[in-house]
Formats: structure tokens, sequence, C-alpha cells
């Protein structure tokens, strides 16, 4: 194994407010754990609404001149954002492994890639979009503008650091808006790291970061009389939380919360004599992408029952060649879970199966390993079967667990596809024509990938329905959510009416 090497980290980081690195007006910090060997590698700023206010100030005075900023310089500065991050792609990909226990291998192929693209995606789109003139009758025009809808704050998890900051950040500043972005408090490092990277690309204030826990900064954030739209990302839980927060406010929100995707699997994936069936026996494997931290995580399998046997014994032999261990190894494909606290939940959720009367077909235990990473929060991919009833069908899990159960018709699987409170992600593998389109228009769920899973180009549009929130994310209508639109009704007319 020849692992990366790891970067020499700062003792404590501060927030960045106004162009500049400050420490919080407490002068508190919190301890940065790595999930890879569990220590502590760094300390972040524990930031109370005092540090909120002050990044809300910074970006309330520099939102007259950003949000009047030409497109086209908008536009530069995110490019020179993408830029600069290629220019890092090791030192970003290699901090997002410490930060969050990823595999290095991951965040090399998605995380950073996906980053850079989006930000180009965005710099891109805010040159060619454009705005409506209607000619209502020979002497009234109609003219709607787009404008940034002002100061916004955005709330992010931790199982994309990096990610999940683009997703926001890149279309908020496109459409003119400055912002206030609180990450989560189990991975501050890999964006403040990031920010060190880009600090004089954007003038003062446009872009703010505050670390610090959801209770503190992030209730500061979200309850602010002075932010005029919401983007959060997380657990249901707290979305519900910050829905009541935008409404005592009366802003615009988008949410995008838990999920618990199905990926359904067809008898014609196993009919055909080319490599299809293992196409779609790694479409299933998917599940354990990111240690299972992933809203959209397909983490219920739905079998058509006449091949679930050799699908199963498939599945085992595909997982029992997955490699697991050090994130820093950069054949390692399964990493560690990004907390002790996430850890245990999921150990518990295997607990809780088993005593419902799931059988486990693969894993079951944590990764119990020696040497550096022997204090890391490993679990084994696991696999249980069982109904999609049980607890471990229906609550989010957010592990590398998936639960397996069989149906024999159509509409059976379109049943159990629905049968959650969620509606994020969903997958269908199939070879036939109807039920490629037929199961995937009829599952409830804003994002069904076909015969594929777990890509997500910058121009598709991504978010969820039902308990998984609402609002898209990625794609150009993602600028509509920052924006407003400005109606000019206009006579021409020289008549008295
Ligand atoms: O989420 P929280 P947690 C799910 C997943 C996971 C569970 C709990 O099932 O096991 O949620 O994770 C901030 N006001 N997802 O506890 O609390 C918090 O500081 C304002 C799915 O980490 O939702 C962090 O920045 N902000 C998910 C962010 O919200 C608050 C990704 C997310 O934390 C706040 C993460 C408050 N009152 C977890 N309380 C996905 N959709 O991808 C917390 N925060």
């Amino acid at each position: 194994m020849s692992q990366v090497q790891k970067p020499t980290f700062k003792e404590k980081y501060d927030n960045f407010i106004n162009g500049e690195f400050v420490a919080p007006v407490k002068g508190e910090y919190f301890d940065n754990v790595s999930p890879v060997d569990g220590k502590i590698f760094t300390k972040a700023a524990r930031s109370s609404e005092e540090d909120v206010n002050l990044a809300l100030d910074a970006a309330h005075a520099a939102f007259p001149t950003w949000s009047t900023t030409s497109a086209t310089e908008r536009s530069n500065m995110l490019l020179k954002i993408a830029q600069v991050m290629e220019d890092n792609f090791e030192y970003l990909a290699t901090l997002e492994t410490i930060d969050n226990g990823k595999p290095i291998r991951e965040a090399r192929a998605a995380d950073i890639p996906y980053c850079i693209d989006h930000f180009r995606y965005f710099a891109g789109v805010i040159r060619a979009d454009e705005g409506t003139i209607s000619e209502h009758d020979k002497d009234t025009v109609s003219i709607a503008l787009h404008e940034p809808v002002g100061v916004v704050g955005e709330i992010i998890p931790w199982n994309f650091p990096l990610l999940m900051l683009a997703w926001k950040v890149a279309p908020a500043l496109a459409a003119g808006c400055t912002a206030v972005v609180k990450p989560a408090e189990q991975t501050p490092t890999s964006v403040m790291c990031f920010m060190e990277l880009i600090k004089d690309v954007l003038p003062k204030g446009v872009l703010n970061i505050v670390t610090g826990f959801g209770a503190e900064a992030g209730e500061a954030l979200a309850t602010s009389k002075r932010v005029a739209k919401l983007s959060f990302t997380g657990s249901t839980e707290t979305g519900r939380k910050v829905m009541h927060n935008a409404a005592e406010n009366i802003i615009p929100l988008t949410l995008e919360l838990g999920g618990k995707s199905p990926n359904v699997f067809f008898s014609s994936v196993a009919d055909q004599d080319d490599n299809f069936f293992d196409k779609a026996i790694e479409g299933a494997l998917m599940f354990a992408l990111n240690q299972g931290e992933i809203c959209t995580s397909p983490s219920r399998i739905l079998v058509q029952e006449d091949i679930a046997d050799k699908f199963i014994e498939k599945m085992q032999e595909r997982l029992a060649a997955v490699k697991t261990g050090h994130p820093l190894d950069p054949e390692t494909m399964i990493g560690s879970q990004v907390s002790k606290a996430q850890f245990e939940k999921i150990m518990n959720y295997i607990k809780i199966g088993r005593e419902e009367g799931a059988e486990v077909l693969a894993g079951g235990e944590a990764g119990n390993y020696e040497g550096e990473i022997k204090d890391g929060y490993y679990i084994q991919p696991t696999v249980l079967k069982g109904k999609n009833d049980m607890r471990v069908f229906q609550e989010e899990i957010f592990g590398p667990v998936v639960s397996l159960t069989t149906f024999k018709t159509v509409e059976e699987a379109i049943e159990l596809a629905n049968d959650t409170a969620y509606g994020l992600g969903a997958g269908v593998w199939s070879r036939d024509a109807h039920e490629l389109y037929q199961v995937p228009r009829a599952i409830q769920a804003g994002r069904v990938w076909v015969n594929q899973y777990h890509t997500y180009p910058a121009h598709a549009p991504f978010g969820g329905v039902k308990e998984s929130g609402f609002g898209r994310e990625n794609h150009k209508m993602a600028l509509d959510h920052y924006r407003v639109v400005k109606n000019m009704l206009i006579s021409y007319s020289k008549d008295a009416v």
C-alpha cells in the first residue's frame, strides 16, 4: 500500500468573514477529529450569534456592488475558483479524505471533479442567461428581469463538505447573491483550507464562512431576520426546524433532506449473455459508495423473485472483492464513517435489523482493523434481507447497509418502491422498454437513475419530493432559487386612458 501523504494542518482554523480569517468573538474552538484514525487533527472556530452577525454585516455590505457586477465578471471569478481547485486537486482530495473518512479514490473521482465542474457550469450558465420580454398590446411591453434575492444563508452537511459548498455557493454567487455558509461541525477543515486557497479571488464579504455547531451557529443563521433565503442540506428532523424558521421570517427555502432510495432490479437484467448482469450488480453495490453516507444512497434493493438467488450470490461474490480499509490508500473502496456517533447509529441499526428478524447476507460487523486506523469508525458493507415494513427498510441508516427484499410483479415493485416517507433517489434496472419508462415514471422520487446510479452531472436537476424536501440543485434552474422576478410593465402610449 502506498498511502497518500497527509498535509500539515494549523493548530486551529478561524472563520472567514469580509475577506479575512477572523477569530471567533468568544475565542472558543472545538476539536476536529479525523475519522481515519479517530484522532484530533486540528480545531475550528466555535461560532456564536455574534460571529454569524459579523458575517451577515459583511455579506450585506458586499451585496449592492456584487449584485450589480456584470455577469461576465462574476462568471470569470467562478472560473478562477474552479482553476484554483484544479491546481490544488490532490491537496483538496486529501483534505476531504482526512476530514470525512471517504476513500481518496472517491474524492479524486467524484468530490473534487464535480466541484470544479459545478463552478464552471454556473460560470457558463450565467452568461447564457436571459430574461423575457413580451408585448401585451401595441403600446404595452412586459419585461421579466431576474434579480438576486439578497444575502443567503447556506447550511451544509458533512458527507460531501466541498461539493455541498459548491452546489450552494456556485449558483448563489452566479445569481448575484452574497452568502454566509455554515459547514457541518464534523467536517469544518477542508472548507476552511479551501477558503485559504481562494481568499483573494472574490471581493470582500461576498462569501463568508462561519464554523460551529448546529444549535449555535446554525440556528443563529437559520433564524436571522437579515437572511433573504435559506438553503439547507441535512437531516429531515433539522430540515423541519429550518422550515419553521423560514416560515417565521417568510423567506424562500430549499431543503435537501434524507432518503431511503429503492434500487429496483427486474428479471431481464440476468437474461442476457452479455455483461449487463455484472453492470447491474455494480449498481446494487452502490449502496456502499461513500460508506453509504449519501442522501440518495440506494439503501433498499428490490429484486424480482425469480432471479433473487443468483442475484444475491453474485452480489456476495462481488462484495467479497471490495477493498475496505485505510482511506488514504488509493485502492481502498470503502473508508471510515464520518464520526463515532454515526458509527454507533449504524451499528445499532444492524442490531435492530437482526432483532427484527432480517437475515444478514454479508457483513454485519465493524471493521476491526489494526495499526494506524484501529480507532477509526469502520463498518463492513452489510446486506440485510427482510421485509419492507421493517425499520431497517423505512428509516435512514446512512451507512454501508442495504436492505434487500423481493417482488413478483411490476405493480408490486412500484408499490414497494413508493412505500416510504422519502422521495429523493431511485434506480431501475431492466432490459424491457416498458419497465424502463413506466416504472421510473411511477416512482415518487426527484431523481430516478435508469440502468445506472450515483452520477451527478452539474446540468441535471437534483432534489426531492415527500419528506426528502423540495427545490432543485444543479442545472440552471437552481439559479431561480436565488433570484426573484422583477416585472416592468411599460406603457408607450401617448393617450390618456
Ligand atoms: O444532521 P443535521 P446530522 C441525515 C443522516 C444522518 C442524520 C443526522 O441520516 O445520520 O441526518 O446527521 C446543521 N439550525 N443526514 O445530525 O443535524 C448542522 O450543524 C440550523 C442526511 O449531522 O441535519 C449541519 O451543518 N442548522 C444528509 C447541518 O445542519 C442546524 C446529510 C446538518 O446537520 C441545526 C447529513 C439547527 N437547529 C445528515 N441543527 C443529506 N441529506 O445528505 C443542526 N444544524
